[in-house]
């Protein structure tokens, strides 16, 4: 029996958000999706919705009688300032107001593990650090996470930041050995995300739990997150996939790896 009336995916034609669009279907009576891309034929308990969210109007009609949005919608990777500023800003504060008008109880949402990826290799982290972004993609994050708690301080509407960190069927490189989320772990994770039953303002890392892990969950421990899966049964593959890296690299020595490397997007 479904717990929810109806949930709003953003984003959904993307992987993550394709993926959870057929995980979450058993959970609400109507799935309603929304993406800038074609989502394709809707199936008899979706709504589609294609546009963009940097359009107010349409994150305002979107959210109207909808339970809780799962908001995957905007950048996902580091972009020209112009396209990070509509998508992740003005995007994030429009789902936000429509949200915060139609009376939706709450949001979780990909935040990303670029909001912290000037950390060090070897410093083990949890949600009370400072951020320390790695990409102007980085600094939206940064942005969404203090929109979201400045939400729940100010107007009561709860919110689950998701600081995903590499979230691929399987890893992609060595870095990856640290970063991976499975998606059967980020079913589980969003899962519990809707059903726990209070979360306020919530910082939690998507990632499973892999043996190279540098961040610690310990205090979003209300959300009942028990990943799984362990990229550590790929290590072999990865590393003679490529050579040893030089351990001063930045993609070594930095938690955000090739984002915290790379030159101004722009110059
Ligand atoms: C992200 O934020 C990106 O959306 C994703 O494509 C990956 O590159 C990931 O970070 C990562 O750090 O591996």
């Amino acid at each position: 029996m479904a717990r929810f009336n109806r949930l709003l995916i953003t984003g959904a034609a993307g992987n993550l958000g394709g993926h959870l669009r057929k995980e979450l279907a058993p959970l609400a009576t109507h799935l309603r999706l929304s993406d800038i891309n074609d989502m394709g034929e809707a199936a008899p308990n979706e709504e589609i919705f294609q546009g963009d969210v940097a359009d107010a109007d349409l994150m305002m009609g979107i959210t109207k009688d909808v339970d809780m949005v799962i908001h995957l919608g905007g950048q996902a990777n580091e972009h020209t300032w112009e396209t990070v500023l509509n998508a992740n800003i003005i995007g994030f504060y429009n789902m936000y107001e429509g949200c915060r008008k139609n009376g939706v109880k709450r949001v979780l949402w990909g935040s990303s593990n670029h909001a912290i990826g000037f950390y060090p290799r070897e410093q083990v982290i949890d949600a009370s650090v400072y951020p320390r972004p790695d990409t102007n993609y980085g600094v939206t994050k940064v942005f969404g996470e203090g929109l979201a708690q400045y939400y729940w301080d100010k107007y009561g509407l709860e919110t689950v930041s998701i600081r995903i960190g590499s979230c691929f069927p399987k890893p992609l490189d060595r870095r990856m050995l640290t970063t991976w989320l499975s998606y059967p772990d980020l079913t589980h994770l969003v899962e519990r995300c809707l059903i726990a039953p209070r979360v306020a303002h919530t910082v939690i890392y998507g990632v499973s739990d892999n043996d190279a892990k540098l961040w610690d969950n310990h205090m979003a421990a209300h959300i009942g997150f028990r990943p799984k899966d362990n990229a550590e049964v790929f290590r072999a593959e990865m590393e003679a996939a490529s050579p040893e890296p030089d351990p001063n690299d930045a993609f070594v020595a930095l938690h955000g790896g090739k984002f915290a490397s790379a030159p101004h997007y722009e110059d």
